[in-house]
């Protein structure tokens, strides 16, 4: 006589670490999916005062830091919207949680630093970023883009610099290259190698739009950076639950360019 085994047992396994791997990322980016536009401020001391952790994307502008915003969360306007005239030189700041409870934000720095950039704007731009980054208490972890055709910039050297001793003292520190697609294997392999050297510390990863390439990673970068509590079995318990409720829901938008 057959026994009938139950479903879950003659289900494929998925307790693979890839298995395991993708649910989590499933987990990080119906997280980051959840994202919603929160403020805007001209200056520094108009931002609220908030007691969540915080992410900062900064970088020269174009180098992909709306695009990536767009793809992480899934939202195909949520920093273009951002970008209209008069918010440009503004920090934007995005709230995520998820049943409407704000876990974290995501802050969008201005761009700095494209084409001829008057000098006054440069200095404007250091001031902003060094006050934002010496005093914004609840700052978890600074997101760097950074085109590596160009590689890193005066400014970006500079913003090195400022967060080296904070991310000595454990602020969390990630190089995003983004455009990998623009890359051979070999130059992406050669320009993470150089990345990790200057990053001082802090994590390197590839991005591309286009190719999807770095999504899933990134996206649980940030999602363990928000929620340092949340030790590896949670974040298996949390993954196993979604992949049960939605196995097969992956982002899937196209790429916003703004
Ligand atoms: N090939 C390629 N182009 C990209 C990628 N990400 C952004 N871009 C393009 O780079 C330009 C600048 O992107 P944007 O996100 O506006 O940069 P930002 O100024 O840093 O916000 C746009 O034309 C985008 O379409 C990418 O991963 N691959
Ligand atoms: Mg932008």
């Amino acid at each position: 006589m057959t026994t009938k085994l139950p479903p879950a047992v003659t289900r494929p396994s998925r307790s693979t670490s890839a298995a395991k791997s993708s649910a989590a990322a499933t987990v990080a980016l119906g997280w980051l999916h959840t994202a919603k536009f929160l403020t805007t401020a001209p200056e520094l001391h108009f931002l609220p005062a908030l007691d969540v952790p915080e992410i900062a994307f900064v970088g020269r502008s174009n180098a992909g830091k709306s695009t990536c915003i767009n793809i992480l969360t899934q939202q195909k306007q949520l920093a273009f919207a951002s970008k209209k005239p008069g918010r440009t030189q503004h920090i934007n700041l995005f709230s995520l949680g998820k049943q409407g409870v704000t876990d974290a934000v995501l802050t969008d720095l201005p761009g700095y630093g494209y084409a001829a950039v008057p000098r006054q704007d440069k200095i404007r731009w250091q001031q902003v970023m060094a006050n934002y980054l010496v005093t914004r208490e609840n700052l978890k972890g600074i997101v760097l883009m950074c085109d590596p055709r160009h590689g890193l910039t005066e400014l970006d050297e500079i913003l090195l610099e400022v967060i080296r001793p904070r991310v000595e003292e454990g602020l969390k520190f990630l190089v995003i290259l983004t455009k990998a697609d623009k890359l051979t294997r070999a130059e992406a392999t050669k320009a993470l190698a150089i990345m990790k050297l200057q990053a001082g510390g802090g994590e390197v990863r590839l991005f591309s739009a286009p190719k999807r390439i770095g999504i899933d990673d990134i996206a649980e970068l940030l999602w363990q950076w928000a929620h340092p509590e949340a030790d590896s079995g949670v974040m298996d318990a949390a993954a196993s639950d979604a992949a049960a409720a939605a196995p097969n829901s992956q982002a899937n938008d196209t790429p916003h360019a703004d």
